[in-house]
């Protein structure tokens, strides 16, 4: 999911600060007692060296257990993470005079059209999409208002964001850069699929 990349890391950082501060909490109390409970005073003698090997074990074992603990949980969250990415839609637009080049990495499928015949690709419902939006020539602007979402397409430069669609249905989408005698007639249809008639749609392209 899109959003809760910002939870997962979110609730790390809380866990991360708990610990961090219940661990300086110790620190802090136990210089306190030392620095008031054995400061100098009249006829007092530096104590000599002493040693308290099973407490000093048990305190590295502590540290080493809590180090261990943070690593393992940092570790699975990148994994979730990575892994939910790995499960994106991914769609390479491309965008010219005047139409739009829609192209699925890894699936054989590309869609092209336009001013004269708008071209329509499909996308999942509810399932994260990751587009890579350049240009072949000059600026246009890839723009879909249903979707409040508008982003420069650029020559020799690729623009990425991710996009989740809600609502199953036919988006226009178009050009809002003027680039030229037929920017007007530069638009474009998303189809919002749910998951299976994603898959057929998919399929029936290649
Ligand atoms: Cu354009």
């Amino acid at each position: 999911m899109v959003a809760s990349t910002r939870q997962e890391f979110g609730s790390l950082f809380s866990l991360y600060l708990a610990i961090g501060v219940a661990v300086a909490l110790v620190v802090f109390a136990t210089l306190a007692f030392a620095l008031v409970r054995y400061r100098a005073r009249p006829g007092r003698v530096p104590s000599t060296r002493s040693e308290a090997n099973k407490l000093e074990a048990g305190a590295a074992l502590l540290i080493a257990a809590i180090v261990a603990f943070l690593l393992t949980r940092t570790f699975s969250t990148e994994a979730r993470e990575d892994g939910s990415a790995a499960q994106r839609v991914r769609i390479d637009v491309t965008a010219f005079q005047w139409g739009w080049r829609f192209t699925y990495p890894g699936q054989g499928v590309s869609v092209v059209g336009n001013s004269n015949r708008p071209p329509t690709f499909a996308v999942p419902v509810d399932r994260p999409v990751h587009f890579a939006l350049t240009s072949s020539d000059v600026i246009h602007a890839f723009w879909v208002p249903e979707e409040r979402f508008k982003r420069d397409a650029i020559p020799d430069k690729t623009n990425e964001f991710d996009l989740e669609f809600e609502n199953p249905g036919r988006e226009e989408g178009l050009c809002s850069e003027f680039c030229g005698l037929r920017h007007s007639g530069m638009h474009f249809w998303v189809q919002v699929l749910p998951g299976e008639s994603y898959e057929r749609w998919l399929a029936a392209q290649r």
